[in-house]
């Protein structure tokens, strides 16, 4: 059986538990607490040497870590990974997009005013972040005015490394009432079969 080294409210590792749910892939959770240090121990560093989670490991003692890897490993010949290679493509082009004009800015403004309470010595990085989230908002509420979902005609796995974040922007400072087509899209996703939510897994 898998096991996923993670904690749910991390968007990152949410979109492995989602996927996971979405497919019946059946896994060990261990619930990692990156606040209390866990991810920096030698234990952890010798599953994941970027001592990050998520970090998946293989049945046969293999670790795959980076959020998207993950997702692209397990999509694998399943309906939410296409074959055709323009539509890879265009999945690996919006993991690419989450990963560096997304998740730096939505994903740390949540942490800092969620998990760290907005301290005073971080309030300026967090208005910093408000910008570049608006953009990759921006970004994606015009593709998602001339379609449902982000790659083709079908929920992918690109859907899903963009649900992640998107769905929580609210707790880093982005009003998602701005973006109708975003939010109807948040809506198409929460109503897939076998779609789970964050809090259900909360403790
Ligand atoms: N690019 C990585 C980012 C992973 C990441 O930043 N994970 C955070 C939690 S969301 C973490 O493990 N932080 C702990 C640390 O940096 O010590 C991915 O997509 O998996």
């Amino acid at each position: 059986m898998y096991k996923v080294y993670g904690d749910i409210n991390s968007g990152n590792c949410y979109k492995v538990k989602l996927l996971m749910s979405l497919l019946d892939i059946d896994h060990e959770w261990i619930v990692i607490n990156i606040l209390g240090g866990e991810t920096q121990t030698d234990d952890f560093k010798s599953r994941n040497p970027n001592a990050k989670i998520p970090t998946l490991e293989l049945t046969d003692g293999t670790y795959l870590w980076e959020s998207n890897a993950i997702l692209n490993f397990l999509a694998a010949g399943t309906a939410f990974l296409p074959n055709d290679p323009l539509l890879r493509a265009q999945i690996l082009q919006w993991q690419f997009f989450e990963q560096y004009s997304h998740e730096p800015y939505i994903a740390v403004a949540r942490f800092i005013a969620k998990f760290l309470g907005m301290p005073d010595e971080r309030k300026q990085e967090y208005q910093a972040k408000q910008e570049g989230g608006r953009k990759a908002l921006a970004v994606m509420e015009e593709r998602l005015q001339d379609s449902d979902y982000l790659v083709g005609e079908r929920y992918t796995i690109a859907d899903i490394s963009l649900y992640a974040y998107t769905h929580v922007a609210h707790e880093g400072g982005f009003d998602l009432a701005e973006y109708d087509a975003i939010s109807e899209w948040l809506n198409r996703i929460a109503k897939e079969p076998k779609h789970v939510t964050m809090e259900q897994f909360t403790e």
